[in-house]
């Protein structure tokens, strides 16, 4: 029988976002705790998985690979119901991923640290206001893009929106303000309670 695909990490790291995926998907998983705290990440069997040595990774079989949304487009091809079904989707759906990991994700963690959920000691006001003001254009475009439609590709959910929902999620989850976006603010309701993403939420947040 073959092995069954494994996702490695624990619910608080990135590793959150492909339990999501799978189970969006409809692919069964088996998770791999795998933790950086206790030096799992540095083990050479691992490492083996992924040599960079962070989580998450996944492996299917003899196939091994890492980056969290990549492997999040990998679980959507491979299950049902998610992945785009036309060449102009697919390449929207990398649009919106590549926009959301380059000018979303470090930008939105910065603004959380610095102004809302980091030690208050260490806050940083003017990382926080820059911070913010690098992530309005991006969300000013997917609002734009939200405007009219339930989801980034129409009507249906897909890993194009999961994918930028889950590099939102902890600005969501901090309460950072996204009313100017009402839109955006909107979808990002829909998507992150939806009932596949509240099961893994419970585990993470819980
Ligand atoms: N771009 C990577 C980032 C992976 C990453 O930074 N993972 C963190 C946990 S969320 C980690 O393993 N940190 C420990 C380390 O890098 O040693 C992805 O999206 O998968």
């Amino acid at each position: 029988m073959a092995d069954k695909l494994k996702i490695y990490g624990i619910a608080r790291s990135r590793a959150w976002r492909n339990y999501w995926a799978a189970e969006e998907a409809g692919v069964a998983y088996e998770m791999v705790e795998t933790n950086w705290s206790d030096g799992g990440t540095k083990k050479a069997e691992f490492l083996a998985i992924n040599p960079s040595g962070a989580v998450p990774a996944l492996t299917d079989g003899p196939f091994a690979m890492s980056e969290s949304l990549a492997i999040n487009l990998y679980l959507a091809r491979k299950g049902k119901g998610i992945y785009p079904a036309n060449p102009q989707d697919e390449a929207k759906t990398w649009q919106w991923t590549l926009l959301a990991a380059i000018d979303l994700e470090k930008q939105l963690a910065t603004y959380v640290t610095n102004a809302l959920a980091g030690p208050a000691d260490k806050r940083d006001a003017a990382k926080a206001a820059e911070a913010w003001k690098q992530v309005e254009k991006p969300l000013s475009v997917l609002d734009g893009a939200l405007k009219g439609r339930d989801y980034l590709l129409g009507s249906a959910f897909s890993v194009a929106d999961l994918n930028v929902a889950c590099i939102c999620y902890n600005a969501w989850f901090n309460k950072a303000d996204f009313g100017r976006w009402p839109a955006l603010k909107a979808w990002l309701d829909r998507c992150l309670t939806r009932p596949a993403c509240a099961k893994i939420r419970k585990l993470r947040e819980g």
